[in-house]
């Protein structure tokens, strides 16, 4: 990749907004799932950043280890192929944007586009780290564990309880693949439009554990046609998390507003961003 590779300065010649309508002409693809790479892009632009531990200062979105083995072949991290593959014209394109920058902006874009609020980003990641900064596997959370687990990944990462339940409103977009996790179906009937859906389904649904050959996961009772795994599950059954689900089930407003700052938090860590950086928010196409 040395060849493409952006230097710690190249940010300063990128159009951000030409890269932007970019990667929106980039979403829609009736070939692709429910007609959309939005929802792949945000898992995509989560697990670049997700990787980082507050201790070691290693992992996050700087960097953009994700694109090499062994990290891109991390259990976690299977199907996000495509969506690298999906924005590699993009960095021939714009050979000074930095993966990392390109990756957190797709899922900007994805969230924005997809009917979510405004999300503040910033450029000046670089591509200075190798396959030999790879994050050890792990570090991502676990579907098939519980709160205990899920606190574990993200108290590492610096989010407490309020931030993790906001981050996981991110569910109300896409699908599981039982090719890639294992899991099969999405958590709503609207899979490409921002929501606080995730929310609303894990309250208003009984939910039933999915009778399959495939990994222990729930249904819904009604129409077996949503899913929810068993991590999800902890955030309907642990009284700290609860409190903030049944909040943004209510008020959507109040999702929005903190799932912007959560998720902006998420792509930022571990960065050392330039002073001068700008911040930007973008409008949404149309
Ligand atoms: Fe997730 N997620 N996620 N997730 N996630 C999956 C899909 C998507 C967990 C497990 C899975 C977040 C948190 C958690 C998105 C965004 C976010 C899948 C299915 C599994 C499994 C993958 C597949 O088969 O293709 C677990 C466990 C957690 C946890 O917190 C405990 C967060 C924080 C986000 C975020 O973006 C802020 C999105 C979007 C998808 C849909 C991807 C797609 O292709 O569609």
């Amino acid at each position: 990749n040395s060849a493409t590779a952006s230097s710690a300065d190249s940010w300063r010649k990128v159009n951000f907004y030409n890269v932007y309508k970019d990667i929106a002409d980039l979403l829609e693809d009736e070939n692709y799932d429910d007609g959309s790479y939005g929802p792949v892009f945000v898992r995509l632009a989560w697990h670049s950043s997700g990787t980082f531990d507050t201790k070691t200062k290693t992992g996050g979105s700087d960097g953009a280890t994700i694109r090499f083995a062994p990290e891109s072949g991390h259990g976690a991290n299977a199907g996000l192929d495509a969506a690298r593959a999906r924005l590699e014209p993009l960095k021939k394109k714009y050979p000074n944007i930095s993966y990392g920058d390109l990756y957190t902006l797709a899922g900007v874009v994805a969230v924005q586009e997809l009917g979510g609020p405004t999300v503040r980003w910033r450029p000046g990641r670089s591509d200075y780290k190798t396959a030999a900064d790879c994050t050890p596997d792990g570090r991502l959370p676990d579907a098939a564990q519980g709160a205990g687990h899920v606190r574990d990944v993200f108290y590492r990462m610096g989010f407490n309880d309020q931030e993790i339940v906001a981050l996981i409103g991110a569910h109300a977009l896409g699908r599981c693949h039982s090719t890639r996790s294992g899991y099969e179906g999405p958590w709503n009937a609207s899979p490409t439009v921002f929501t606080n859906f995730f929310f609303t389904e894990l309250l208003d649904n009984t939910w039933v554990p999915k009778k399959w050959n495939g990994p222990f996961q729930y249904v819904d009772k009604n129409s077996g046609a949503f899913m929810m795994l068993p991590a999800d599950m902890a955030f309907k059954t642990d009284p700290q998390f609860r409190k903030y689900v049944d909040k943004y089930a209510t008020d959507q407003d109040a999702f929005f507003a903190d799932f912007t700052k959560a998720f902006t938090k998420l792509l930022e860590l571990g960065v050392k961003f330039p002073e001068d950086a700008p911040v930007y928010e973008f409008k949404t196409l149309e």
